[in-house]
């Protein structure tokens, strides 16, 4: 808001100088140096001219809801606005990424959007502050291979929801587009003209490892480690595992490597991403899990046949929000072989911690495993995922906005949307009057003003 008189002092200043060049041109005092400087601004003037026309929202939307950007790391997995259109009968949903997805399977967009059509949290399903009537789910792969767009609805009766209509074959929707842009129906959605509340639940998920298995024996590496996500204290060591590289948006997203170490007292579990994990996150979860079956016998006779006769598995939560937060939790199997039943033995938040990589720790003890054992460790596929919530937690978006629908209060300024920043505008701005006044300075240097001329003397 700070820039705005700026922009238009300069934009006067400009226009200005801009004025008296012309008056000079028509009066032919122009020199080379002042005719470049013409030429420039021209040219400067024209860019913004084309800027502005090619910066504009969806023809027909009105922005809802700008959120903030959550997670720099990532161009395609962020939500950068939403918008609504109406017409007599159809409401239109266009939800805008910043990037479109990446062209591969490895990468999947999976969208809720809730809302309370009648505005009431008595009926429906009661989440953050609203009782939910509606939903629709949108999904779809980087590659397309997979993609589909649904509309529920809550049923009173069956306390459950229930498929109303798909949407998929009426809207636009493509890993190539940056925007998804769904119609809904008034008429099914109980829609009327008191509006609604909505909000929605992102989640862009990222094909973090695919299924991997390792062997180990213990005590084949002794070393001493503590879990704090700092790589030190394993020294030169190689890791037990490197995994091809599959250029994944982001690279902190992607496991490169795994590293197996054990004391008398742990199995130590390091796992090294391409990027660093990012550690803060200012609203949002970038959620990452790690379960790491172990079979403890090496045997698939014993334990879950499903994953390589597991007889026990630790699950890490290794997510980032505004602070990071790892915990740990320990599971023995107690099913017969096939059914996937477990039971949790244990949890101790301090046994994960990630910095620079990701480190945790399994006590030996509660796997029962003795030096020179042999253990064999499945990793299933994994999918690391950021999660928004947008507006964010606890409130909803209402419909029609209570401002004029034109003008929103959480539209952003012309300046950011045009410039990325208010910060980035000022700057440029800045260095234009300063590139201008060294331009004045050196004309009035170099081309002192004319004197005015004594009158002729009578002769
Ligand atoms: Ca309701
Ligand atoms: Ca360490
Ligand atoms: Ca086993």
């Amino acid at each position: 808001m700070l820039v705005q008189p700026f922009f238009l002092l300069t934009s006067l200043n400009i226009s200005f100088y801009i004025l008296e060049l012309l008056i000079k041109i028509m009066e032919e005092k122009i020199k080379s140096f002042e005719a470049w400087l013409l030429v420039s601004m021209l040219i400067l003037a024209g860019f913004l001219t084309i800027l502005l026309s090619t910066v504009s929202q969806p023809q027909g939307y009105t922005l809802i809801y700008a959120p903030p950007r959550a997670y720099n790391a990532s161009d395609w997995m962020d939500i950068k606005a939403v918008y609504i259109k109406e017409t007599q009968d159809k409401l239109y949903f266009y939800i805008e990424y910043y990037a479109p997805m990446p062209n591969s399977s490895e990468y999947i967009h999976n969208l809720f959007l809730y809302m309370d059509t009648d505005r009431n949290p008595q009926t429906g399903s009661l989440a953050y502050d609203i009782g939910r009537d509606f939903y629709i789910n949108i999904g779809i792969t980087g590659n397309n291979d997979s993609s589909w767009a649904n509309l529920y609805k809550w049923d009173p009766t069956a306390k459950g929801w229930k498929k109303l209509r798909d949407l998929k074959p009426d809207m636009k929707l493509a890993p190539s587009l940056s925007y998804w842009e769904v119609p809904i129906n008034k008429e099914d959605i109980a829609y009327s003209p008191t509006g609604m509340d909505f909000y929605i639940s992102a989640h862009s998920s990222v094909l973090t490892i695919p299924a991997t298995k390792i062997t180990y024996t213990i005590g084949s590496n002794n070393r001493q480690i503590t879990v704090d996500g700092n790589p030190g204290d394993w020294g030169t060591a190689t890791p037990t595992l490197s995994l091809k590289p599959r250029g994944i948006n982001p690279p902190e997203l992607e496991i490169s490597a795994i590293y197996l170490a054990n004391d008398a007292e742990n199995l130590y579990v390091r796992v090294d991403t391409r990027g660093k994990p990012t550690q803060s996150i200012p609203t949002g979860t970038l959620t990452r899990e790690l379960y790491i079956y172990i079979d403890t016998d090496n045997s698939n006779s014993t334990g879950y046949k499903t994953y390589s006769g597991a007889d026990y598995y630790a699950y890490a939560t290794l997510n980032t929000q505004i602070l990071k937060y790892p915990n740990i939790y320990y599971y023995k199997y107690t099913g017969t072989g096939t059914d996937s039943k477990w039971q949790q033995v244990s949890s101790t938040p301090q046994n994960a911690d990630f910095n620079t990589v990701f480190e945790l720790k399994i006590p030996l003890s509660l796997l029962g495993l003795k030096p020179q054992q042999k253990i064999t460790i499945y990793i299933p596929e994994q999918r690391w995922f950021l999660h928004r919530l947008v507006p964010k937690t606890v409130t909803s978006i209402t419909y029609p906005t209570q401002q004029t629908a034109t003008t929103p209060a959480t539209q952003p300024s012309i300046i950011a949307r045009l410039f990325g920043s208010e910060t980035l505008f000022l700057a440029l701005v800045t260095t234009i009057i300063i590139l201008e006044a060294a331009a004045i300075t050196y004309l009035a240097r170099k081309q002192p003003r004319h004197q005015p001329q004594p009158p002729p003397q009578p002769p």
